[in-house]
C-alpha cells in the first residue's frame, strides 16, 4: 500500500484506529492478519523486539523442532504469560502503552520485548 506524501499521516492514523480491518485486507489469513507474530525458533524469539499500536494482538508461535519454550512476562509492565510448550501459539492483545519485557525461563538469554505505542 502506498499513499501520496500529504496523506501519509492520515493513513497512519487510520491504521492505528483499525489495525484488524486494515491488515485483514493484506494478510494471508485472518489469524495472522490480527497483529504481529513472533516465532520461537533456534532458541530465540524472532523478532526479539517488536513495536505495535495499542489494541494489537501479538501471537507467539512455538516452532522449534520439539524444543520446549515459554513466554514469561517480566519487569514493571506485565501481560499474560504462556505455559511451557513445543507447538501451538500464545496470544496477547496489548491495550495499554508501554514497554513489556519477557523471557523464556528455560533458556538463559532468550528474551524479547513488546513496545506498545
Ligand atoms: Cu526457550
Amino acid at each position: 500500500m502506498t499513499f501520496p506524501a500529504p496523506r501519509r499521516a492520515a493513513a497512519v492514523l487510520a491504521l492505528a484506529a483499525a489495525p484488524v480491518a486494515i491488515l485483514a485486507t493484506a494478510g494471508t489469513n485472518a489469524t495472522a492478519a490480527a497483529g504481529k507474530t513472533v516465532v520461537l525458533k533456534d532458541i530465540a524469539f524472532k523478532p526479539a523486539n517488536v513495536t505495535i499500536s495499542r489494541g494489537t494482538t501479538v501471537t507467539w508461535r512455538f516452532d522449534d523442532n520439539g524444543t520446549n519454550h515459554n513466554v514469561r512476562s517480566v519487569g514493571a509492565r506485565r501481560f499474560k504469560s504462556s505455559g511451557v510448550k513445543a507447538t501451538g501459539t500464545h496470544r496477547v492483545t496489548f491495550r495499554r502503552a508501554g514497554l513489556y519485557r519477557y523471557v523464556c525461563t528455560l533458556h538463559l538469554g532468550m528474551k524479547g520485548s513488546v513496545r506498545v505505542r
